[in-house]
């Protein structure tokens, strides 16, 4: 039985509608998720610590006589590392080795740095740059627990200099996944608890007694988490409501078929909503693609996911050339765009919106996922059009820095008063007026 994925062309009529139904995601808001989301995280308000431990134990089947006692020993987080079989302890050891290198880079290219400079009156101005106190990371339980994305949340906290790193991983009836455990070693998290759902949502927010209260929350989660992350956000920072994960392959026909196709698959396989798209030039090559994935679908374990989500969301796209490829691809403003063409620079100068961008054959996605360097955790849903890779950068924040001389309180004075009465504030003339020689 061969797969029924949609194949569209650029040059018949309708090609932009049947591109936007083909994109439609609407992220449903369930009624009934929002009013359990809601009664938990004002009953961890109201009663800290206890409703953590409710929660837990109703959700999680998992009992214990405080949350302290949720909280993991250093000790086990290093006996999970040392647990892991040597291979698997070295690639986790290599990925974040290379992870952290590339965010120590981006903490110096990326305005980490505080500055000031002097005016001619001897005013000085500036900025001062400061991590965060505290960061939270939810790592999920269940089908999406990925130790890689342990260490795409705690690798650019630790880096940017945040002090204290909390995690909360759900250990449904106390199972644990040791790989995460090592990644979290591996990453530099602080302190872990084994709790999850909108109670640990709502716990890293508000604080308990034992929990303390973090500044910002990262990491993905299910429709409750992220629910919670929507409501709490104010009162703490968020990183991003992450919406399915999508792949957007530009390919200029010279790439083996098959390693597109898995590369279709990879993005595929994570989830029945994931987007995986082709946009090509050359026929033939689609054809091709799409024989390698009738081929190679049958051997791959989660086929079942793959196959509902390239039938579902994905597209083989026939365009006219390359750079109507880089045209389309900035109106998808994909989370992970590939560029498997030859000349891969030429087009990347072409675009403008796009999460990561793969350049090259021999760059699949997967190796971004992982091992790479730069962060997986993207801006889905187009909203690359207006966000960034988490980075660094999001563990800082910035504190304007003023220092006025007495002279440049005469000049700077008498602006402000002017502006002060404008607005009828009184209070702000004077305090101006004040610091000026001649009101004294
Ligand atoms: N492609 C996912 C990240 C991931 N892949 C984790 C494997 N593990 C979303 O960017
Ligand atoms: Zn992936």
């Amino acid at each position: 039985m061969s797969l029924n994925i949609r194949k569209l062309d650029t040059s018949t009529d309708g090609f932009r509608a049947a591109l936007h139904a083909v994109l439609a995601f609407e992220a449903s808001e369930d009624e009934a998720i929002e009013r359990s989301v809601a009664q938990i995280l004002a009953d961890v308000a109201a009663r800290g610590d206890a409703a953590v431990l409710d929660y837990t134990n109703r959700f999680d089947r998992l009992t214990a006589p405080s949350v302290a006692a949720l909280e993991l020993p250093h000790a086990e987080l290093e006996a999970a590392l040392e647990g892991l079989e040597p291979k698997r302890r070295a690639a986790l050891e290599a990925a974040a080795a290379r992870v952290r290198a590339y965010h120590e880079k981006q903490k110096i290219e990326c305005g980490s740095h505080s500055w000031q400079y002097t005016e001619a009156d001897g005013t000085v101005l500036g900025q001062k740059v400061t991590p965060l106190d505290r960061a939270g990371i939810y790592v999920p339980g269940g089908k999406a627990a990925y130790p890689s994305s342990v260490l795409m949340n705690a690798i650019p906290a630790r880096v940017a200099g945040v002090r204290e790193i909390i995690m909360v991983v759900p250990t449904p009836d106390g199972v644990k996944n040791e790989l995460v455990l090592a990644a979290a070693l591996l990453g530099g998290v602080d302190r872990v608890f084994t709790i999850g759902g909108a109670q640990a949502v709502a716990a890293l927010a508000y604080g308990t007694d034992t929990i303390p209260q973090v500044d910002k929350i990262c990491g993905p989660g299910n429709a409750y988490v992220a629910s919670a992350k929507r409501r709490v956000f104010g009162t703490v920072g968020i990183d991003m409501i992450a919406g399915p994960s999508e792949i957007l392959v530009l390919c200029d026909g010279t790439t083996d078929p098959r390693w597109v196709a898995m590369d279709l698959f990879s993005q595929a396989e994570h989830d029945e909503l994931a987007q995986s798209i082709l946009l090509c030039p050359d026929d033939a090559f689609i054809a091709r693609v799409e024989d390698a994935i009738n081929e190679l679908l049958p051997a791959m374990p989660r086929r079942a996911v793959i196959q509902q989500s390239l039938e579902g969301r994905g597209a083989l796209i026939k365009v006219r050339d390359m750079a109507e490829a880089c045209a389309i691809a900035n109106d998808i403003a994909p989370e992970h765009l590939e560029i498997s063409a030859l000349d891969p620079q030429q087009w990347l100068r072409e675009i403008r919106h796009a999460g990561a961008i793969f350049l090259g054959r021999y760059t699949s996605e997967s190796l971004g996922d992982y091992c790479a360097g730069p962060n997986h955790v993207l801006p889905t849903s187009r909203t690359a059009r207006f966000s960034s890779p988490l980075g660094v950068y999001d563990f800082f924040k910035r504190s304007s820095v003023i220092e006025v001389s007495a002279e440049g309180a005469q000049t700077l004075g008498e602006i402000a008063a002017e502006l002060a009465y404008g607005e009828g504030l009184q209070a702000h003339a004077k305090s101006a007026e004040y610091r000026m020689k001649q009101t004294g």
